[in-house]
């Protein structure tokens, strides 16, 4: 039911939906976090990038982590 609910909390948080779809596209075990396996599916999320992304140092991206490499990649 993850499938279904994580988009639910992200568009009702107000994340932009496209980012929220490739997020959720790329997190194949969909445990709602990117991590550096799946990262590889995700042009340009080089290990360097995640490195920089993963802000609180968990080995995982979550959402808000991956959302802002996003809305800089659009800039
Ligand atoms: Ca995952
Ligand atoms: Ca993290």
């Amino acid at each position: 039911m993850r499938a279904i609910w994580l988009p639910a909390i992200l568009f009702a948080a107000g994340f932009n939906s496209a980012h929220a779809v490739s997020f959720i596209s790329a997190d194949t075990d969909q445990d709602g976090y990117i991590s550096q396996e799946e990262a590889k599916t995700i042009d340009g999320l080089s290990a360097d990038i995640f490195a920089q992304l993963d802000v609180n140092e968990d080995n995982k991206l979550s959402f808000s982590e991956f959302d802002a490499y996003v809305k800089k990649e659009d800039k």
